[in-house]
């Protein structure tokens, strides 16, 4: 991601030199690209953080300004500092993760409390999910919800590298506009089209010896999002005003690896669908609630639907099929 940044402000440099404008270093947005490309190519991820936190400390005692937790006092820092998206600078990402927790808001133990395993429920009417589980932080698991998706037959690697082939509408969008995690591989995958670049041998596990491989991204794109809800539909159990959120979020590997344990700053609980393979999850209560609640364990199948608020759970995800990748697509609901 990082590099395809730098390759923009490396392109747009040089369309404003080769209009050879007098005293063009005397433009203040060229000023701020040159010195963003100059941080950049030293690859200052840490002086940018720091520089933030000063910046946004500064101003959070000068002015006052009330921010709701760290990402959002961080991004204020640096749009006003660079101008830069938070969210597109992958350096960033893990740095953020470690302080997310210190300044989420306590969350109260009612949400774990005497919870001993994740129910399985089926045939649930929106009226009782939505009093039960959709808004009440409790982990779910719907097992009758995916019946009659394309998706289960359709979704594979082929499909995906199809959908997001070389110069495609869809993986430009993603590789512009969307996040993507790369997890244990990040030296080798720097973008998803390097993803689908795999030999098929790897992504398919052919040999016994396969480089394990495991990555997850939102689609953003307006239309990917169309073509792909031709394959799901809204589960059926959501709250009839919820909107599902124009964000599909696809994670997808094969046995052996997963996301590491994270607890996430997004906006609303989400739901995941299992279209392949199997997937082990493991949720940890935050910390003010480690006496009274205990850590779960449990396995989401192929058909099954996970509900999940990632935003006060610790959550990890481990792939266990035997012989398929896993591949899931979720959204956050309201
Ligand atoms: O499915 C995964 O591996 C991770 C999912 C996750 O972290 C999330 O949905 O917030
Ligand atoms: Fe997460």
């Amino acid at each position: 991601m990082t590099k395809i940044i730098d390759k923009k402000i490396q392109s747009i440099i040089q369309q404003c030199e080769s209009l050879s404008i007098d005293d063009i270093e005397k433009l203040s947005n060229y000023k701020k690209l040159k010195t963003i490309s100059s941080i950049k190519s030293r690859r200052c991820c840490d002086i940018y953080l720091i520089l933030a936190i000063i910046f946004g400390l500064l101003s959070l005692f000068t002015t006052g300004i009330s921010h709701t937790g760290i990402e959002h006092f961080l991004e204020y820092s640096y749009r006003k500092l660079f101008s830069i998206d938070i969210y597109r600078e992958e350096c960033l990402a893990p740095k953020l993760e470690s302080i997310i927790d210190i300044f989420r808001p306590p969350i109260s133990c009612d949400i774990c409390h005497n919870l001993n395993h994740i129910e399985r429920i089926s045939n649930i009417t929106r009226e009782e999910f939505e009093e039960k589980y959709a808004y009440t932080n409790r982990p779910v698991i719907i097992t009758d919800a995916m019946n009659n998706w394309l998706a289960t037959e359709e979704f594979n690697f082929k499909f995906f590298k199809r959908l997001y082939r070389m110069n495609s509408s869809a993986l430009l969008a993603v590789e512009e506009n969307c996040q993507f995690f790369p997890y244990r591989n990040k030296d080798e995958f720097e973008t998803l089209g390097d993803v689908f670049d795999m030999d098929l041998e790897r992504a398919y596990m052919i040999n016994d010896n396969y480089r394990p491989w495991y990555v997850g991204w939102s689609n953003c794109d307006y239309s990917t999002a169309y073509l792909l809800r031709q394959y799901y539909t809204k589960p059926y159990f959501l709250p009839k005003q919820s909107e599902s959120s124009k964000l599909d979020w696809i994670f997808m590997g094969t046995p052996g690896f997963g996301a590491h344990m994270h607890i996430d700053n997004v906006d609303l609980p989400s739901w995941q669908a299992q279209v392949r393979g199997r997937k082990q999850w493991t949720l940890r209560p935050v910390p003010e609630c480690f006496f009274q609640c205990k850590e779960l364990k449990f396995i989401v199948e192929p058909g099954e639907i996970i509900v999940l608020n990632t935003n006060v759970w610790y959550h990890k995800t481990f792939v266990i099929s035997e012989d398929e990748i896993s591949i899931t697509i979720g959204s956050e609901f309201d």
